[in-house]
């Protein structure tokens, strides 16, 4: 088995249905290839009580969720995470691969909720303790195709087989078109996830040694390509 001395920890961002789920197994199926010892998780249903947590968060009864209560929930569950699954991994050498972190919060919370950045970037860093993505792939998709692709998941985060909704976000403006697979979050408007896309590009520009930005249109071939490229030239330099 090949290990990293100090382990390596890559997270998968974007809006919905932009592919992170799909790259983050075909990268840890390569890395797995090359011996490497990997660990996969998601934020925030990556522990029990994570899967918990996402089970109230995206609810579409619980509309009283205040923006505020929805942040600590989010950040408890990243807590969670941190402690019982990031840390441990890293320190026995793994490549951690999460869909979905830290970067997420800023996007979401901080720009689309409009809770002021600041202060979610200190609760944010409170809650990883110092455990911060080495490296983080942005895969960037138009609002609307993503929507397309968007299909239902379970508290865990693993997509409901069968049941493939394939929204057309045009429609989801019809009050007639049931809703019944939307979560409370895909539920928000357009402006919303206009906001989120726009505010992980503009994280992007400002950290671009960090966060790399792919173009979520292309091929799941072509773009798991230039995603294990980027991920060996940083660990096997
Ligand atoms: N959230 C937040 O607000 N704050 C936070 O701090 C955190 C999260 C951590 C979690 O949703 C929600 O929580 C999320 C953000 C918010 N918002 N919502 N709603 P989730 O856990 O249910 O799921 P998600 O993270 O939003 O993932 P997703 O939208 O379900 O999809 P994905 O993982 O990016 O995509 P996928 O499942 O890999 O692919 C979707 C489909 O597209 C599938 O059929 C694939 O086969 C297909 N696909 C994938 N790649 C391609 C390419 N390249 N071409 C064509 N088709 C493709």
């Amino acid at each position: 088995m090949s290990s990293i001395k100090k382990g390596f920890f890559i997270s998968f961002e974007g809006g919905e249905g932009v592919g992170k789920t799909t790259q983050k197994e075909i990268l840890q199926e390569r890395l797995e290839k090359r011996r490497y010892k990997v660990e996969v998780t998601q934020d925030p249903s990556g522990t029990k009580i994570g899967s918990h947590i996402r089970g109230i968060i995206l609810h579409k009864e619980n509309k009283e969720l205040t923006p505020r209560t929805e942040l600590f929930l989010y950040l408890a569950a990243r807590a969670q995470l941190v402690d019982e699954i990031i840390k441990p991994a890293l320190a026995e050498g793994k490549i951690v691969i999460s869909d979905r972190f830290y970067h997420s919060t800023l996007a979401y919370q901080g720009g689309a909720r409009a809770l002021d950045m600041k202060t979610v970037g200190k609760v944010n860093d409170f809650a990883i303790d110092g455990i911060k993505p080495d490296l983080t792939f942005l895969l960037d998709l138009p609002v609307n195709e993503g929507f397309k692709r968007m299909q239902p998941k379970n508290n865990k985060g693993k997509i409901i087989k069968g049941n493939q909704t394939n929204l057309n976000l045009s429609l989801l403006f019809e009050s007639h078109v049931p809703r019944l697979a939307m979560d409370r979050i895909e539920s928000e408007g357009m402006d919303f996830h206009l906001k989120v896309r726009e505010v992980f590009l503009q994280l992007a520009r400002e950290e671009p040694e960090r966060i790399l930005v792919l173009d979520a249109r292309k091929s799941v071939d072509e773009i798991a390509d230039l995603i294990e490229r980027s991920v060996l030239s940083f660990i096997e330099t």
